[in-house]
């Protein structure tokens, strides 16, 4: 399979607060080096083109993408030395709705928690991520069954104008997006990372011409806590083409594969054309941030799955923490995909 990635990556790493402490981010360079070389026997690896910017205006707010290019340049101007600049002051049921003038208010308004933050290099590592996505996609739209981007850092958590979650360009919306602006019919996403992808939920929550379809822990009891209940089935058009499957702390492979099952059923009967797969694997048995069971060889058994709804694909990396075994568990997904079609 052709793989896009690249070394921009590497000088991006937050911080994060964890059980009230600012800790180095557990999404760390270290992911994309043990993934690279778990894959390098049977895959071939591409450099991106460059980004074309305009995608970026069709997924995200122009004062989000405007504020995440300077935020680093305010903060530091703002007199501040911290390596990463994070807010502490959250709209989390806003009074106004006005976006502030001062760096750490803007830094609320702009973000989801103090999960992550922005470093020097962060606006340009993940530019360089959206463009891995978009490399991904027009190859896909050239003619090929699929292609994988080891996107770094991840997307799913970005709304239109919110940074979370370790995500700051929401890198499987764009792949969508540039998807249905090429000619692509219905575009379907297929979410199977452990967390739910609340910023991609949130960006085609209206919209009956992406299915946004997501397996992960509960939000009763996991991140992100807000968003990804059964019930939340999009609205106005997109009502019905938002489907959420939450799943309880320790769900081993039975039970996801069984929510995988339906979840393949409803996108193929709602006239899929492309496929977008937001791959995280911290569905691992051993993940450190996560409670479900998977092992590597169910890794290939949902890349086999994945290749019988026989669709041309585009994967997404997202999540994995376990980092020495993540590399193998996405080479299991890979694999096991061009095994079964
Ligand atoms: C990103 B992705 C407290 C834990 C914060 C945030 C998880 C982000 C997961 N420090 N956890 O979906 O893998
Ligand atoms: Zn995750």
């Amino acid at each position: 399979m052709l793989i896009f990635t690249s070394d921009i990556h590497r000088q991006h790493h937050s911080a994060e607060l964890d059980g009230g402490r600012l800790i180095p981010s557990w999404e760390c360079p270290e992911r994309v080096d043990v993934t690279e070389a778990a894959l390098s026997d049977a895959h071939e690896f591409r450099l991106p083109n460059k980004l074309s910017y305009s995608i970026l205006e069709r997924v995200h707010t122009p004062q989000y993408l405007d504020f995440l290019a300077n935020a680093w340049t305010r903060w530091v101007d703002s007199g501040k030395t911290a390596p990463t600049a994070m807010g502490f002051c959250w709209p989390a049921r806003p009074l106004s709705e006005k976006p502030p003038n001062s760096i750490d208010g803007a830094l609320g308004y702009y973000s989801s928690g103090a999960d992550c933050g922005i470093t020097k290099v962060t606006w340009r590592a993940a530019t360089e991520s959206a463009a891995i996505a978009q490399s991904v996609t027009t190859s896909v739209l050239g003619g090929e069954r699929a292609a994988f981007g080891l996107c770094r850092p991840p997307g799913h958590h970005a709304t239109s104008d919110q940074f979370g979650g370790y995500c700051y360009l929401n890198n499987a919306a764009i792949a969508a997006q540039q998807l249905r602006d090429t000619g692509t019919g219905r575009v379907g996403i297929l979410d199977i990372d452990y967390h739910h992808g609340n910023g991609t939920q949130q960006i085609f929550y209206a919209r009956d011409d992406v299915v946004f379809c997501s397996i992960h822990a509960d939000p009763t009891f996991e991140f992100p806590y807000f968003s990804g209940h059964a019930d939340e089935r999009g609205v106005g058009p997109g009502e019905g083409f938002n489907l959420n499957y939450p799943l309880p702390a320790g769900t081993g492979f039975g039970s996801w594969s069984g929510a995988l099952q339906d979840a393949v059923a409803q996108l193929t009967g709602l006239d899929v054309e492309v496929l977008v797969v937001s791959l995280g694997v911290d569905t691992f048995e051993d993940d450190p941030i996560s409670s479900f069971g998977l092992t590597t060889p169910d890794f290939g058994e949902i890349g086999r799955r994945l290749a019988q709804i026989n669709l041309p694909t585009v994967f997404i990396l997202e999540g994995g923490y376990a980092v020495e075994a993540m590399g193998g568990n996405v080479a299991a997904v890979l694999n096991g995909f061009e095994q079964g079609g």
